[in-house]
């Protein structure tokens, strides 16, 4: 949960986009088995840059690995396919987005369409003039920061699409998805799937008497205890406001149950500490469990008799499991 926090804070509103895009100078690979013409790229790049020469077109694919911002690969190298490492590098995962530019004699129109259609990002010709290699690799390092800051900025969205802003749990929207997935396995002979659904017990009383912020923190209290006491393939969720659900996937009634008591034991055993300390609430959950019942069962059907669990607990004196 914290991971997720420090994450969210990383890109939070002036956090990196800018800071990150900033610092201009990259890590910048030149591969050339001309060395005179490296070492000219090289020592033309270094008041900006931390330029790398490599002659090896293996060793300068695994490097291409790490965190490389700008490969330069002269492509009509004569110990090596230049065209077959840039395509290499394309293919390989961790270096798909690394910018690319190729070095070409400038009257070798088939090896620059070729790197063209390879995907490289831009074209030096030989000889390379200093001031265009510069403007070329500013470019290219530039454009590689910004995408780079906007594909960490998706994943976060995506994540966050599918977690409970307060919690850090998952969300209704994930939990249905993933139980109507497993309802459908369990209805065409696949493992049984068992439901908790819980309810804090009068947590009204609880923003009533201490506040709405103190209630939050119970929420956030509860959900460390239920994701403690829960499997690593269970999955706990927010489904709103004080109630939460857990899907246990390949579980009986039996160890449903089993772990339902354990997680209202946990709940009201130890007090919760709220607003720094100051105060200490007993918090009791009621719970309810159900599990899947095989063909023409649905998750709805799967959660609604889960939760008259929950309100026959409510109703027979709360802090209790019904199966
Ligand atoms: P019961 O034992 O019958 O469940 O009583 P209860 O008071 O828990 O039940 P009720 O559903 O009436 O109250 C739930 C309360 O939870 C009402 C609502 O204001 C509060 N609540 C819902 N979401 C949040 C939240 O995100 N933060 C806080 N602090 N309170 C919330
Ligand atoms: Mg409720
Ligand atoms: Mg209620
Ligand atoms: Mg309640």
């Amino acid at each position: 949960l914290r991971e997720r926090e420090e994450s969210g804070r990383r890109l939070g509103v002036n956090a990196d986009g800018a800071g990150r895009l900033r610092g201009s100078g990259g890590r910048v690979l030149i591969v050339d088995d001309n060395l005179r013409q490296a070492q000219r790229i090289a020592d033309e790049l270094t008041r900006e840059h931390r330029p790398v020469i490599e002659t090896d077109p293996k060793a300068a694919l695994l490097a291409s690995r790490g965190l490389i911002d700008l490969m330069i690969v002269n492509v009509a190298a004569e110990s090596f396919d230049g065209l077959r490492l840039v395509a290499q590098a394309r293919s390989a995962e961790t270096s798909r987005h690394m910018p690319i530019l190729a070095v070409v004699e400038p009257t070798d129109r088939p090896r620059l369409i070729k790197a063209l259609e390879l995907g490289v990002n831009d074209i030096l010709m030989s000889p390379v003039d200093p001031e265009e290699l510069a403007a070329r690799a500013r470019t290219q390092i530039r454009r590689k920061r910004y995408t780079d800051f906007l594909r960490e900025k998706l994943d976060y969205s995506l994540e966050m699409a599918v977690t409970d802003a307060l919690t850090g749990l998952h969300n209704r929207r994930y939990m249905t998805g993933q139980l109507q997935a497993l309802v459908q396995r369990a209805n065409h002979g696949g493992d049984p799937v068992a439901v908790l659904v819980m309810d804090i017990d009068h947590f009204k009383a609880v923003n009533d008497g201490f506040g709405h912020d103190a209630g939050d923190e119970v929420l956030q209290e509860f959900a460390v205890r239920l994701a403690t006491n829960v499997r690593a393939v269970d999955l706990p969720c927010r489904f709103g406001g004080e109630e939460f659900v857990v899907v246990m996937p390949d579980t009986r009634i039996e160890d449903a149950h089993r772990i339902a008591d354990r997680i209202r034991r946990d709940v009201s055993s130890v007090p919760f500490r709220v607003m720094g300390g100051k105060e200490t609430l007993n918090i009791t959950i009621s719970v309810g469990v159900a599990v899947s019942l095989g063909q023409g069962d649905t998750p709805e059907a799967l959660l609604k008799r889960a939760d008259e669990g929950v309100y026959e607990a409510k109703a027979t004196g709360r802090n209790r499991v019904i199966a």
